[in-house]
This record gives structure tokens, C-alpha cells and sequence, in this order.
């Protein structure tokens, strides 16, 4: 666990100082603010699910509006794959498995990944 100290220089006017702060006092931990790692979660291509149904996901899980649902559904229909999202390593496991469990429910093959970003 880091502990840090605040070392104040000594001027001429701080040299007699009784100031906790100006002293080097042990104040707290370090405060933790650490970001969290983000990951991608990722859309494959295939020849068989309807671009409608992928629409369909990237507007009810992914919160796309229409026109942006659209160009990333034609983005991984002529790549092959592309990021619908970023999220914390949780969530993105959770959309992961919101997409697989309706691709399964409509028999659609689509299928969604996840990268560290
Ligand atoms: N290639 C599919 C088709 O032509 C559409 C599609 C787009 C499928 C994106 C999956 O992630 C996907 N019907």
C-alpha cells in the first residue's frame, strides 16, 4: 500500500513552522483513482443473420440510435468485424452474453466478442 507524505521547502518563512502540512505530517493513503482497463466488445460477420436483426442489437443492447446502428451493422458486414461498445470488463462481458443469448433464441450464427481495448 502506497503512503505519501507532503514535503513542503523550508522558506524563510516556514522555517519555524508548526504546520502539520509544512512539517511532512503522514496525512492518509494515497487516494486510489486508478481508471479501470476498458474493453471492446466486437460484431463478426457471417453470411446467414439478417442485417434487420443486427440493427436490432445494436439499437436494444448497445443503445445506437437508427443511423448509427446501420453504418456499424454495414461497417462488419464489409470488414468482417467491428466495436459496437466499450465498457468496463463486466458490462462488456454482460452485452456479450446479451447478444449470444438472443442470437441463440432466433437462430441467427451471429456472433460477439470481446478485446481488451
Ligand atoms: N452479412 C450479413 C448478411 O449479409 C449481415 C451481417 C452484418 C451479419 C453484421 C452479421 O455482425 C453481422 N445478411
Amino acid at each position: 500500500m502506497l503512503i505519501y507524505y507532503i514535503m513542503k521547502l523550508s522558506d524563510e518563512n516556514n522555517i519555524n513552522s508548526n504546520n502539520d502540512l509544512d512539517r511532512g505530517v503522514l496525512l492518509e493513503d494515497k487516494p486510489k483513482t486508478k481508471k479501470p482497463s476498458m474493453y471492446n466488445v466486437l460484431l463478426l460477420n457471417d453470411d446467414y443473420t439478417p442485417m434487420e436483426f443486427v440493427v436490432l442489437i445494436l439499437e436494444s443492447v448497445f443503445n445506437k440510435k437508427e443511423e448509427e446502428a446501420t453504418q456499424i451493422m454495414l461497417h462488419v458486414h464489409k470488414n468482417g468485424i467491428g466495436v459496437c461498445g466499450t465498457f468496463t470488463y463486466e458490462v462488456a462481458e454482460a452485452k456479450c452474453k446479451t447478444v449470444m443469448d438472443l442470437a441463440k433464441k432466433h437462430e441467427h450464427p451471429l456472433q460477439c466478442t470481446m478485446e481488451k481495448n
